[in-house]
């Protein structure tokens, strides 16, 4: 049987009814773009370096998931962390920020391959002589850019080779084996891992300069000499005190102009102790400058911080009374700076904390042996009530939940749902529901790198 026709008149009420709430209830908020995917937009990436020690940190590692689409190993992939003794390696800390990064669909750049620092005593102090040193180097080359093969977009094959008039740096690679080092490192990661690009990276080299005249020269002779070069990173360790790079723009289109991409690898600004809110706002124009800078290049293929919240910055165990360098602060909260990168990448101001429709803390209260307990608070940050709620996230290890509480709890793998309790699945704007479980594992017991709630990605808080 056909159902009723509705009259002519109810139709009407009922399209006025529609119309009515059309306008009066404000549509979903969708979130912010964040500055990866402003960054994609313009064809660019927008990343930032991390450290293992981190990645136990859930809310700092949830906006490293979210915010960014790249992301660089601070430390774990350093000649002192990959062959540690001769002929020894290991990789654990360099694959746990790759399967972060493939978690969270995002980009790797490898860093680095052959530098002075971080470089263990028995290849600094070893004496040996240039055939030995030479071997030693490739067979390092290759057999770490031979592992991380085919999952990094970029490596740092050659870190640091200048010193500050733009002569080469004397390092034990250099006093051995002259400059061919350099050559013979790009030549190996080359044959090695054909598809990463590779790059030299220094630092001063920003603007126009003796340093970064010494490393146009050095470019230009390896592609003169068909030496494979694919880009030049520009750190970007900067100060406030020191004042922005000479014209930085026309550094790196110089760079450009020899046939190679240019990316901005470390940057931060830092400042003398105490932050106010004047040298916030320089800072912030500084980070809008270098972004600028990087776009008018077309061959500029990227920007990476060097971390992203100065909880985790190096600055102030290297330089006491210095800090704030990077764009959110030590509580993960997105300083003027943040905003600035977010206006230069073609965005709108707009922290994606505030307008993300749930947020979620995930704290692991105890942990023993084999097992763990852990609080997780989900929070509607929207502007209307959830009436029903599905938790969702992946546990990056082998953790398995063995009783839950507050929510029904089921696991796939290692996916994991709580479904609301009939007690707790109405959540009113701004409310929370405190849900936990224990779990077993082994090996590490690293946090769950993103949240969705009912399907939407959450933040953390
Ligand atoms: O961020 C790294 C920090 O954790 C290390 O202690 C330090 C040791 O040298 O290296 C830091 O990273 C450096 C990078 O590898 C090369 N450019 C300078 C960076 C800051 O020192």
């Amino acid at each position: 049987m056909l159902p009723p026709r509705p009259s002519q008149p109810l139709l009407a009420l009922v399209f006025a009814l529609a119309l009515l709430v059309a306008l009066v209830v404000p549509p979903a908020q969708a979130a912010e773009p964040t500055l990866g995917e402003l960054a994609a937009a313009k064809g660019r990436y927008f990343g930032s370096a991390t450290d293992n020690p981190e990645l136990t940190d859930a809310p700092y590692v949830a906006i490293l998931g979210s915010e960014f689409n790249s992301i660089t190993p601070g430390n774990s992939m350093k000649w002192d962390a990959t062959e540690p003794q001769r002929g020894q390696f290991s990789f654990a800390r360099g694959d746990e920020v790759v399967a972060l990064a493939q978690r969270n669909s995002q980009r790797v750049r490898g860093h680095t391959l052959v530098w002075h620092s971080q470089l263990p005593g028995w290849v600094s102090n070893g004496g040996f002589p240039a055939t030995e040193l030479r071997s030693i180097l490739q067979n390092h080359v290759t057999t770490v850019a031979t592992h991380f093969k085919g999952k990094l977009a970029h490596w740092d094959v050659v870190n640091e080779p200048f010193n500050e008039d733009g002569t080469f740096r004397d390092s034990v690679f250099y006093r051995t084996l002259g400059q061919s080092y350099i050559a013979d490192a790009l030549r190996a990661a080359r044959a090695a891992d054909p598809a990463a690009k590779l790059y030299i990276n220094d630092y001063n080299t920003d603007g126009l300069g003796a340093k970064s005249d010494g490393m146009y020269n050095l470019v230009k002779s390896l592609k003169a000499q068909g030496v494979p070069i694919d880009g030049v990173g520009f750190q970007g360790h900067l100060a406030l005190q020191y004042g922005f790079p000479y014209k930085m723009q026309e550094n790196l289109r110089r760079f450009a102009d020899l046939g190679v991409d240019v990316a901005i690898t470390e940057l931060d600004i830092r400042m003398n102790l105490p932050a106010d809110a004047t040298k916030l706002a320089t800072q912030a124009t500084w980070y809008s400058d270098v972004t600028k800078a990087c776009l008018a290049v077309s061959r500029c293929v990227g920007i990476t911080i060097w971390d992203y919240t100065d909880k985790y910055s190096w600055i102030p165990s290297v330089f006491p009374g210095e800090g704030a360098a990077l764009p959110y602060d030590e509580n993960l909260r997105p300083k003027p700076a943040y905003n600035a990168l977010r206006t230069a990448l073609g965005g709108t101001p707009g922290d994606p904390g505030p307008t993300a429709a749930c947020a979620v803390a995930y704290k692991v209260e105890s942990q023993w042996n084999a097992g763990f307990t852990a609080a997780v608070t989900v929070t509607n940050r929207g502007t209307t009530p959830i009436n029903g709620w599905r938790l969702t996230f992946a546990f990056p290890g082998d953790q398995k939940v063995t009783q839950g509480w507050n929510a029904g709890w089921s696991q796939t793998g290692r996916d994991v749902t709580a479904a609301n309790a009939s007690w707790n699945g109405t959540l009113a704007a701004g409310a929370s529901a405190s849900i936990g479980f224990n779990a077993s594992y082994t090996g590490t017991n690293a946090a769950p790198a993103t949240f969705a709630l009912n399907g939407t990605a959450c933040r953390a808080s």
